[in-house]
């Protein structure tokens, strides 16, 4: 499928494929030329020029980038055209690529042509994506040090000083004398951990993995706890129905919330308990949701307390573990004084209408949420030198190995960082990477 695309023109939409403002499509290849000149009547020189597209919708305003080759991400002919955000406009145009002979490109495509043609290293390829579906302050940093090469730089280095190390573990077999051969392998194995331990700095929090999605914070108690007003609050804009009338929130409502760089789904869930407008129907429902929840809000209002400590010792009773998750919100602190919590959690007392407290449980709600973020990333970079790392530490945690097995472990670990720099990846391992990636990247 990338064969046939190498030897042929590609396209796709850069920008989503909703209506917006304006919309952007990508062409690389040979027929990039001959649509410049069919759309802006321009000569192929690097510019950006205004023109008319004539689709069967009408005629249409476009401005267009022209990139002659070689010096473009992908190595070829570009021309990136930008039309009104239409999605008729952009299904005509598209049909009309298709008539002038170009294809539609795979998921990938573009960055994986750019691999190709030696422009960006695999790892910055892979930053690309990590970048784009990152969610936190984490990955986000993580991505740009990929996409800027310091990763790769950082991990060229462990990799020479592990070289070296595995050269003096091959030359160490030389040495006849037991007291001199001794000494010999104190050293290594203090060079080993040395080595270990900037590895382990390097691939970071173990197991780390990208999430699927945002993590979510739920916002969970008694029919006017003051839930809804909460969300609102942490919101910043008016997104759930506030109301005196409990079991006004019916269904959970969901709005992404970002709290110190990290982003989250915040979940408005409906009442549970006594005093529920709707007999509990929903309840299960809201239960189920706050069980799932990364981290959990038990939002309690003057006088509820045994009410909220009730329905969240359930919860525990499904999964203990919840309450290291949990946090105990004291909702109205504008009307009564804060009292103790029954469940003996975490405990911020907070008033959505005079926004008292707030910013302590945003700065708490970041810290939980940091905690969460894994910083992950799966590219071969990673992934190797976490692989490498796992057969060193065992290499290294056995006393009792011969040095020719610590040395093989290390020879192994070399050729896996090896093989992460020279993107010496498997043709497998490539289809797969680019296979996560969006169409039109
Ligand atoms: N004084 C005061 N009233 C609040 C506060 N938060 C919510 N309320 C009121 O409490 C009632 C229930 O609030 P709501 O957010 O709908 O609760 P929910 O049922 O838990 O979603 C509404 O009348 C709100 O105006 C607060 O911080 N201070
Ligand atoms: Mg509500």
């Amino acid at each position: 499928m990338v064969a046939r695309e190498t030897a042929s023109t590609i396209f796709a939409l850069a920008t989503p494929a909703s209506a917006s403002a304006a919309a952007l499509l990508r062409i690389a290849g040979s027929q990039a030329r001959v649509l410049a000149q069919k759309f802006c009547g321009s000569d192929w020189k690097r510019r950006c020029v205004q023109g008319s597209i004539r689709l069967p919708i009408g005629t249409v305003p476009c401005i267009a980038w022209l990139m002659p080759a070689p010096h473009t991400l992908t190595g070829r002919d570009t021309l990136e055209i930008l039309v009104p955000g239409n999605v008729e406009i952009v299904r005509d145009l598209e049909r009309l690529l298709r008539e002038c002979g170009c294809h539609d490109a795979e998921p990938g495509a573009f960055t994986r042509l750019a691999v190709e043609a030696g422009k960006l290293s695999l790892a910055q390829a892979e930053a690309t994506l990590a970048l784009v579906t990152s969610s936190d302050e984490v990955s986000r940093r993580r991505a740009l040090a990929d996409l800027g090469g310091e990763s790769a730089r950082r991990l060229t280095d462990l990799a020479a000083r592990l070289r070296t190390l595995s050269a003096r573990y091959e030359m160490s077999f030389d040495f006849s004398e037991e007291e001199h051969a001794l000494a010999q392998e104190d050293r290594l194995s203090g060079d080993l951990r040395a080595l270990l331990a900037d590895l382990r700095a390097f691939v970071g929090r173990e197991g780390s993995q990208p999430r699927r999605e945002f993590p979510s914070v739920a916002l969970f108690g008694p029919p006017n706890a003051g839930k809804s007003s909460l969300f609102n609050a942490l919101v910043g804009q008016r997104r759930a129905l506030v109301s005196a009338t409990p079991g006004t929130t019916r269904d959970a409502i969901e709005a992404d919330a970002v709290f110190d760089g990290c982003a989250c789904k915040l979940l408005d869930l409906s009442g549970v308990g006594a005093g529920d407008a709707d007999l509990g129907r929903y309840a299960p429902q809201a239960r189920q949701r706050a069980l799932a929840a990364d981290v959990l809000l038990v939002l309690c209002a003057p006088g509820q307390a045994a009410d909220c400590a009730h329905e969240f010792t359930a919860l525990t009773r499904q999964d203990a573990a919840l309450r290291s998750r949990a946090l105990w919100v004291q909702t109205m602190s504008d009307l009564a004084a804060q009292e103790a919590n029954p469940c003996g959690l975490p405990q911020y007392a907070v008033s959505a209408a005079s926004g008292q407290g707030l910013a302590a449980l945003r700065e708490q709600l970041g810290v939980r949420l940091g905690e969460l973020a894994t910083g992950g990333s799966t590219s071969l970079l990673r992934l190797n030198a976490t692989a490498a790392l796992t057969m060193l530490e065992v290499a290294a945690a056995d006393p009792l190995a011969p040095t020719e097995a610590v040395a093989a472990d290390v020879r192994r670990a070399l050729t896996l960082l090896d093989q992460a720099l020279l993107n010496d990846a498997p043709g497998d391992v490539l289809d797969l990477i680019f296979s996560r990636f969006c169409i039109g990247k």
